[in-house]
């Protein structure tokens, strides 16, 4: 079975908003994306060079071409350039009647009109009475209810006033409202709820084109149009909670972010597995285990917590002279590596695994010597703030340790512990096999050192630039 939904919007060239963000949603909600392109931009994350608007009757061709072989369960518009493309889209949906999600976009977040004072007028008009939903954020709202939007009760009458256009549900966000809490007002047939969720930290351009897509695709799916919005919601948190830098100016939303978590999950179980039974196989590696044992773990691309960590829930012991673990492993299963490496990736690091290793002298020594990049931070200047808060010292040390190799990738960590709390090494690596290799130079370094030679393994080994 396929799904099939379209999209009628404006290039990005920059690849972040417009059809490139709506292309990617409907992918990652498995959803086969259609395309008609009502202008081409020239764009980055810095600005919107230039705008090339196709003729309407270019976008009627492109729409009546889809929609003759392939067909759609839904559709939405984002950027539409002139009152006459609004026609010919308008006559289009009014003759062949679809779910249909009008994401009203009228500039750019580098702040360039995206469309004419005459094609605003026609999709208030013509297109906005013909939509399932409507998706305008604060200053859309404004514009098409003709006042201005600036708290959440504005948003509710603005709401009503864009239902009285005749569209089904509308849907006012309010991201662009003050406040630690993002409240985005739902209103059908005299009905009003409040969608609501933290403010999350993130680039968000693209974010209203995905949101929209979202809603589209869960709508082609055949959820029903309430649970649409609610699900496109969470979609789009994480889309901007995850978004990267791409170039100097605004993140783009990463609408493949929670794919990209989903699809990791196996990998993740079976990279561990394997790298345990090298672990496993590892000649002297008991001697290397800490009182509190050690633990292997690895993160889904993109985790949102511990929960997206892997570890073994019965670490890692000293078994018959060599070492086990009596468990597969499994997610949520550490929280004191799990801190860590989240930290390590929030600082912008790609070291998504770690194992803990028993504090030596000997083992920092060696680890230094083979070239690895050691970072440092003493429990014992941890301040009070931090010690009050629940889960806070291990991303207050990794940060102390980033800062004591002058912010570069680290490869080890270690402190020397602190009352009852005992010191710790720990390996760091972009995956367990990474972090395998490394346990095994170290093991071998420190056995020839045991053997009274220097070590013969070359500092080269360390591949981070
Ligand atoms: O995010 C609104 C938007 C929609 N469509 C295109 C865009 C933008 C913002 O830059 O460029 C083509």
């Amino acid at each position: 079975m396929v799904y099939k939904a379209l999209t009628i919007a404006g290039s990005d060239s920059g690849g972040g908003a417009g059809i490139q963000a709506d292309l990617k949603t409907f992918h990652a909600l498995e959803v086969y994306g259609l395309t008609v392109i009502t202008a081409v931009t020239a764009q980055n994350t810095v600005e919107v060079r230039d705008v090339y608007p196709l003729p309407a009757e270019f976008v009627r061709c492109q729409l009546e071409t889809v929609a003759y072989d392939i067909g759609f369960d839904s559709a939405k518009t984002g950027m539409i350039y002139s009152g006459e493309q609004v026609d010919v889209i308008a006559g289009f949906f009014y003759e062949n009647p679809k779910p249909l999600v009008v994401d009203p976009v009228f500039r750019a977040a580098v702040g360039a009109d995206l469309t004419t004072s005459r094609a605003y007028e026609a999709l208030k008009r013509k297109l906005i009475p013909l939509a399932t939903v409507v998706t305008p954020n604060i200053d859309e709202a404004s514009i098409i209810a003709g006042f201005k939007v600036e708290n959440l009760s504005d948003a509710v009458r603005a709401a009503e006033a864009i239902a009285e256009l005749g569209c089904g549900v509308v849907v006012v966000k309010g991201g662009h409202l003050r406040g630690d809490r993002v409240v985005d007002v739902v209103y059908r047939r005299g009905r009003v709820r409040f969608l609501e969720s933290a403010r999350v930290e993130g680039g968000t351009h693209g974010a209203g084109c995905s949101f929209s897509a979202a809603i589209t695709a869960y709508i082609a799916r055949g959820l029903p149009v309430d649970e649409s919005i609610d699900r496109a919601k969470e979609f789009i948190v994480d889309a901007i909670r995850f978004s990267e830098p791409v170039g100097k100016g605004v993140k783009p939303v990463n609408p493949l972010a929670t794919l990209y978590r989903d699809s990791g999950r196996f990998e993740v179980i079976s990279m561990l597995e394997e790298a345990l039974a090298r672990i496993e196989r590892l000649e002297g590696f008991s001697k290397l285990i800490p009182e509190v044992r050690s633990n292997l773990v690895m993160s889904l691309p993109y985790p949102r917590g511990s929960e997206d960590v892997a570890g073994f829930p019965s670490r890692i012991s000293p078994y018959r002279g060599g070492v086990k673990a009596f468990s597969k492993p499994e997610f949520g299963a550490s929280r004191h590596l799990a801190r860590a490496i989240l930290e390590l990736q929030k600082l912008g690091f790609d070291i998504r695994s770690a194992i803990n290793l028993r504090y030596s002298e000997e083992l920092v020594e060696a680890c230094r010597r083979l070239g690895f990049r050691v970072g440092f931070y003493d429990r014992r200047e941890e301040p009070e703030d931090i010690k009050r808060v629940e889960g806070a010292t291990i991303p207050w040390g990794i940060r102390r340790a980033v800062e004591s190799i002058g912010g570069s990738r680290p490869d080890v960590i270690y402190h020397t512990g602190d009352w009852g709390k005992e010191p710790m090494v720990l390996i760091l690596g972009r995956d367990p096999f990474e972090v395998v290799d490394r346990l095994e130079v170290i093991v071998k370094a420190i056995s020839g050192d045991r053997r009274g030679g220097a070590s013969d393994t070359p500092g080269s080994y360390h591949r981070s630039s």
